[in-house]
């Protein structure tokens, strides 16, 4: 009887306490990103936010916002309001968080990494882990790592097979010092624009080009509207985040810490196979296909490859962008060479700023 009444006892306190803790959740999380939800990034996005509230049984309830919209458009000012706590959680490409960190500069040494293989192994190995712990040294839980991808140029001029080609076109591109020395290296004349205004200024012809990833943004983004030539280079890469307030993440129960962090990982996973696909050596098609057929992209993937299928049904990207009128180029060794040269000076004085040893941690782990 005693031990009944000391059960019933537990059983109270514990049901309280898990109420009052979950009265302490927020009715609603705030999640930024950039672009919007037709592009993979966003359906990443997305689709965390759809684990998290299964999961969870609707505990947890974050609403993810695309176009940096919380952050009034400026894309690298999200750190600093996850950072404060004026938004919750952020999925961010490392571009927009290097302005606070100057280590994510990692990713964009200019031709630094040569394959898929060589970033995994780096995201995996200990430079990937030191930038996560780097992040959270700073109050935001961070969870690795999806992709937008390698970037590649387009314009509306001329084609580019050496960097003269570049010489006084107009490039868009994202608000980080080292794109604007790559491309005034380069010779080109590059300007610093959001994510927002550099749309409008594909449509107006403000500029004459960018440099984007080609599924996650290009193929969403149609940019065979605005420019006819693309230069497949991989000049550089940038992956994506998932990156939570700290105070935020330490008020789940670990239970749903847990959840959380799986469903992060999960999320981050899909998205990089999904702006891989037809990209890759073939792995990123044979993981979304299944999780299309099992219907565990929630019906993500079968929606977005269903928008830029080629006639025969096959996802090619580059024949994709070919069959809407692009003249694609993919840099041979040889005028990739000059690139490289042309840009050491900037790797050099790059790498002292992300920091020499992380630098040779990363070549260590490639
Ligand atoms: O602004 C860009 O170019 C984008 C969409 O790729 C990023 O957010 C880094």
């Amino acid at each position: 009887m005693l031990k009944k009444s000391l059960f019933l006892v537990l059983v109270f306190i514990l049901a309280f306490s898990a109420l009052s803790l979950a009265a302490d959740y927020k009715e609603e999380y705030t999640l930024s990103y950039n672009v919007g939800p037709a592009f993979p990034w966003g359906m990443g996005a997305e689709y965390f936010t759809d684990l998290v509230r299964e999961r969870t049984d609707g505990r947890i309830n974050i609403k993810a916002y695309g176009g940096s919209s919380l952050s009034a458009g400026k894309q690298t000012s999200v750190f600093m309001m996850v950072r404060n706590g004026a938004i919750d959680m952020a999925m961010e490409s490392t571009i927009n968080w290097s302005p606070q960190i100057k280590e994510l500069n990692l990713f964009s040494l200019p031709f630094f990494f040569d394959s898929y293989a060589e970033i995994d192994a780096v995201e995996a190995g200990t430079a990937g882990q030191y930038l996560l712990d780097r992040i959270e040294s700073l109050g935001v839980k961070a969870f690795g790592w999806g992709e937008n991808g390698f970037r590649e140029i387009t314009n509306s001029k001329r084609a580019v097979h050496k960097p003269e080609d570049l010489s006084d076109l107009k490039y868009r591109v994202v608000g980080s010092k080292i794109f604007i020395e790559i491309f005034q290296e380069l010779g080109s004349n590059p300007l610093t624009m959001n994510w927002g205004e550099a749309t409008t200024g594909f449509q107006q012809g403000t500029v004459d080009g960018q440099e984007n990833p080609v599924v996650d943004v290009l193929i969403p983004l149609k940019i065979w509207e605005f420019h006819e030539y693309m230069t497949i280079w991989n000049y550089l890469v940038d992956p994506l985040l998932i990156g939570i307030n700290e105070s935020v993440f330490n008020s789940f129960t670990p239970e749903d810490q847990a959840i959380v962090a799986q469903a992060a990982e999960e999320a981050l996973d899909f998205q990089k196979m999904l702006a891989r696909y037809g990209l890759d050596d073939g792995t990123a098609k044979a993981y979304i296909d299944e999780m299309v057929t099992s219907g565990e992209d929630l019906g993500y993937a079968k929606k977005f490859l269903s928008t830029w299928k080629l006639e025969d049904g096959s996802n090619n990207s580059i024949e994709f962008l070919k069959a809407q009128g692009m003249k694609v180029n993919i840099l041979t060794d040889a005028e990739k060479k000059l690139f490289r040269e042309k840009t050491r000076p900037v790797y050099d004085k790059w790498v002292e700023v992300v920091g020499e040893d992380l630098v040779q941690d990363a070549i260590d782990d490639k």
